[in-house]
C-alpha cells in the first residue's frame, strides 16, 4: 500500500490523515484530490506541500473523465474522505450532498473497478445508524436508519460501496466513525465553534435542551484505524470506530469554558436542530479484535490539547471565519443570537 490516493485531503480529517502517512511511511506517494469547496482548506497541508512524496490535484470526484484519467495512472488504494460533511448544511441544501456524497463516491468506484485498485475505504460515519435512546450500543450488524439529508446520502454511498465489492469483487471496506475533534476541524462543526466563540467572547449556540450525546474519537485514532483497515481487513467488512467517550453537548461547552477561564453565561440556548438525532454510540468491538485498534487518546487530554490548538492557530480559523462562512453563520444563529452581523475575531485584530 505505497500509492495511496486520498480523496477530500483538503478537509479536516482527510488532511490529519495525509500528516499521519508521511510522519509514519518513508515509501509512500499521496495523491490528495479535492475540489476546494468551502471546507477544503490548502493551509492545513502548508507544510507538507513540496514534500516529494505528496502531490496536489484540484478536482471534483463527481467528474468520472477527470477522476478516470487519475485513478488509471494506478493505486493500490483509495481512501474516500470527500463530502459534504455538515447535517446543519444538509437541511439547508440537501441537493449537493447527494451530488458529493452518492454521485461522487460512485464515480471513485467506478473507476477503481475499471483500474484495478486493490482497496477501497469509504469512510462513512455513525450516523447511518441512526439515533439511540439511552441505553444501547451499535454494532456493524444494526440496521441502517439515517435522519438528516447528510447521513441518508452516507447510507446511500454506504450500499454503492458494498454493492460493488459484492458484484464486481472490488476489494472495499467501510469505516463507521464517530464525532472526530481535533487540529484544522472547519469551526461550523461544534468543538471547534464552541472553542473559537469562546476565546471570542461570543455567545455559544447550544441545540435544544444541550442534552444530546455524541461519542468523540481524537481524529489521530480515527486516522490510525484508517491505515490499519486499509493495510489488513479483509475485503467486504465494515468496522465501527468508537472513542468511548460519550458526552452531551452541554457538557462538552462547559469543559471549553472551563478550561478557557471563562463564565457559562457565554451559553445560549437557541433553537434545535429538525430532527435532531438524540444519542450516538458505537460497539467498536470488532475492530479491535479483528485487528488489534483501539483508541489511545483520553477525552480530557485529547481535548486540553485541541484547545490548546486553536488558541495557538488563530490566524487559521481567523482567515476562514469570514467571507461565505460568516454568510452562513449569520443565516444560521443570526435570529436566535440576536446579532448584527459580526467578525468573530475583531478581538484578536
Ligand atoms: P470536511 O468537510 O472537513 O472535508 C471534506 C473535504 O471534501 C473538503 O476538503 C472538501 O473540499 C472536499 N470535497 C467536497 N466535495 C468534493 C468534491 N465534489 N470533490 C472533491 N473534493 C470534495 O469533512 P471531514 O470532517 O474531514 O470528514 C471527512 C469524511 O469523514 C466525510 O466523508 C465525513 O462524512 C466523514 N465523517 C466525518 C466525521 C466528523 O466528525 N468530522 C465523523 C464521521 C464521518
Ligand atoms: O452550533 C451548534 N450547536 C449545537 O448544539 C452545532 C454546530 C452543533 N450542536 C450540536 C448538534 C449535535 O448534537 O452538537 C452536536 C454535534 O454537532 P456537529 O458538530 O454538527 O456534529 P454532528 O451533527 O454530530 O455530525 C458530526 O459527526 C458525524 C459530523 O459533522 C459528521 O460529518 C459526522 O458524520
Amino acid at each position: 500500500m505505497n500509492k495511496i490516493l486520498v480523496t477530500g485531503g483538503a478537509g479536516f480529517i482527510g488532511s490529519n490523515f495525509i500528516h499521519y502517512l508521511l510522519e509514519r511511511y518513508d515509501n509512500c506517494h499521496i495523491t490528495n484530490v479535492d475540489l476546494l469547496t468551502y471546507a477544503g482548506n490548502l493551509d492545513n497541508l502548508i507544510n507538507i506541500s513540496n514534500d516529494p512524496r505528496y502531490q496536489f490535484i484540484k478536482a471534483d470526484i463527481v467528474d468520472f473523465n477527470v477522476i478516470s484519467n487519475l485513478i488509471s495512472q494506478g493505486f493500490d488504494a483509495i481512501i474516500n474522505f470527500a463530502a459534504e460533511s455538515h447535517v446543519d448544511r444538509s437541511i439547508e441544501a440537501p441537493g449537493i450532498f447527494v451530488r458529493t456524497n452518492v454521485l461522487g463516491t460512485q464515480s471513485l468506484l467506478e473507476a477503481a473497478r475499471r483500474y484495478g485498485v486493490k482497496k477501497f475505504v469509504q469512510v462513512s460515519t455513525d450516523e447511518v445508524y441512526g439515533s439511540l435512546g439511552q441505553e444501547g450500543y451499535f454494532t456493524e450488524a444494526a440496521s441502517l436508519n439515517p435522519s438528516s439529508p447528510y447521513s441518508a446520502s452516507k447510507t446511500a454511498a454506504d450500499h454503492l460501496v458494498l454493492a460493488y465489492g459484492h458484484t464486481f469483487g472490488l476489494p472495499v471496506n467501510v469505516t463507521r466513525c464517530s464525532n472526530n475533534y481535533g487540529p484544522y476541524q472547519f469551526p461550523e462543526k461544534l468543538i471547534p465553534l464552541m472553542i473559537t466563540n469562546t476565546l471570542a467572547d461570543k455567545p455559544l449556540p447550544v441545540y435544544g435542551d444541550g442534552m444530546n450525546v455524541r461519542d468523540w474519537l481524537h481524529v489521530n485514532d480515527h486516522c490510525c484505524a484508517i491505515d490499519i483497515v486499509m493495510r489488513k481487513a479483509k475485503p467486504g467488512e465494515i468496522y465501527n470506530i468508537g472513542g468511548n467517550n460519550e458526552r452531551t453537548n452541554i457538557d462538552i461547552v462547559k469543559t471549553i469554558l472551563r478550561q478557557l477561564n471563562k463564565p457559562e453565561s457565554l451559553i445560549k440556548f437557541v433553537q434545535d436542530r429538525p430532527g435532531h438525532d438524540r444519542r450516538y454510540a458505537i460497539d467498536s468491538s470488532k475492530i479491535k479484535q479483528d485487528l488489534g485498534w483501539e483508541p489511545v487518546y483520553t477525552f480530557d487530554c485529547g481535548m486540553a490539547e485541541t484547545i490548546e490548538w486553536y488558541y495557538t492557530n488563530v490566524d487559521w480559523w481567523k482567515k476562514i471565519k469570514s467571507g461565505e462562512y460568516m454568510n452562513y453563520y449569520n443565516r444560521m444563529y443570526g435570529k436566535d443570537l440576536g446579532e448584527p452581523p459580526v467578525a468573530l475575531l475583531e478581538v484578536f485584530e
